[in-house]
């Protein structure tokens, strides 16, 4: 295939993927999101609240939930009136969602309209094919009965949804020091934005180091509860030590780091970053989770981070504690032809045609790829 006809393929093959920002908090979260440009995507954000999405909210599109049953007005707590309420509006949700390969639903759980809503948008994304990744926060230990709730949520999140990425409140707090709760909400919401925001980048935009549709399936298909670990590092052994931290600190409780189903890094670093760092810290990923073979990593060049590397760690298929063993979706999302692997393709191609067994010589293959995908 020649270099055109691959470029070709790459623009038409891009996946599409849907940000559904639900209830408040998700709602934050989308909106921080747009404010941070997503070039990939399409992000919609749907409230009972009318005030929240008239004065606060900004997406592609905003979607008023439940219109006669809360009148505008919240779900004040209550999970059963946001199931009711997306059912109201369930035709437009379905069609929100036609043709969408990748859904990423974003909210606080704990309250009413992000809560109920979610496990009916779950299932209209799971009719549509999509793989549906849930990205969710549970409540501070303060909001108890909250909580609760937010259990509950997860384990009935599980049968409809590929991953439900969790980032406990609390454990926010042990990591970002004990802020002002508007503080702690902030850094939740750039913390679940940033993952919708790298993972969309990294698979619709060329990186430095791909990571594909594909690859993010094989991770999180079918993935259950997943953690994530933020990192970052500077100077000597930067990338090894943002891995480490990144590892070290799940925000969620795991029982067991190195039984976790899948691995997916993501490594931001800015132009002096080099491929080599970034091959070191899969190799020492790859250490920390003997028990899987399903590592996937992606990297990206951000020229506003000279010198520091910032690493995200995404562990699926953990067992957490507070939420117990849960029962996850059976049955695989469907596979569209048309949503293939250009720049891995290209990458193969390349280190068919020079195959060799030195690591140096391995480096200068991928560093071409990696030309390849920057000049896109
Ligand atoms: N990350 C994040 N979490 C928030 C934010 N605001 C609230 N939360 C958390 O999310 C939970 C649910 O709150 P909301 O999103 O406001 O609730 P809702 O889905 O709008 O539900 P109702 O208001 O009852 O209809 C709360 O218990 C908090 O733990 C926010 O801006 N960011
Ligand atoms: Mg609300």
């Amino acid at each position: 295939m020649s270099r055109e006809d691959l470029l070709q393929k790459a623009k038409t093959s891009r996946p599409a993927v849907t940000v559904f920002g639900l209830g408040g908090a998700g709602c934050n979260i989308a909106t921080w999101i747009a404010d941070k440009k997503l070039t990939g995507g399409r992000i919609v954000a749907a409230n009972t609240d009318a005030n929240h999405l008239v004065s606060m909210t900004r997406a592609d599109k905003i979607m008023l939930l439940g219109e006669k049953l809360c009148k505008g007005h919240g779900c004040g707590g209550y999970a059963e009136r946001g199931a009711e309420a997306a059912k109201e509006n369930l035709a437009e949700i379905k069609q929100e969602l036609e043709g969408t390969n990748l859904l990423f639903l974003v909210a606080g759980l704990g309250g009413g309209s992000g809560t109920g809503a979610m496990p009916v948008v779950a299932a209209a994304g799971r009719e549509a094919g999509a793989l549906t990744i849930a990205c969710v926060t549970i409540p501070f230990t303060i909001e108890m009965s909250r909580r609760e709730k937010a259990r509950e949520a997860i384990r009935s999140l599980a049968e409809s949804c590929d991953s439900i990425v969790v980032i406990d409140n609390s454990k926010l707090r042990e990591v970002a020091g004990n802020l002002p709760l508007k503080d702690a909400l902030a850094v939740a919401n750039a913390l679940v934005g940033s993952f919708v925001k790298n993972l969309t980048d990294t698979i619709t935009q060329p990186s430095l180091v791909n990571l594909d549709y594909a690859d993010l399936r094989a991770v999180m298909e079918r993935g259950g509860i997943a953690s994530i670990g933020i990192g970052e590092g500077d100077g000597v052994n930067r990338v090894e030590k943002a891995v480490s931290q990144a590892l070290a600190t799940p925000l969620l409780d795991i029982t067991d780091i190195s039984s976790a189903y899948g691995v997916l890094i993501h490594i931001v670093g800015g132009e002096d970053m080099t491929l080599d760092e970034v091959a070191i810290a899969g190799e020492q990923i790859m250490d920390k989770v003997p028990n899987t073979k399903r590592v996937i990593w992606g990297a990206k060049v951000d020229q506003n981070l000279t010198g520091a590397v910032r690493v995200m760690a995404v562990l699926t298929g953990v067992t957490c504690p507070f939420i117990g063993e849960v029962t996850t979706r059976k049955e695989p999302a469907r596979i569209p032809k048309e949503v293939v692997k250009p720049l891995r393709e290209a990458m193969e191609q390349m280190a068919q045609a020079q195959e060799t067994d030195d690591k140096q010589s391995r480096m200068e293959i991928i560093k071409k790829a990696a030309v390849f995908s920057k000049e896109r």
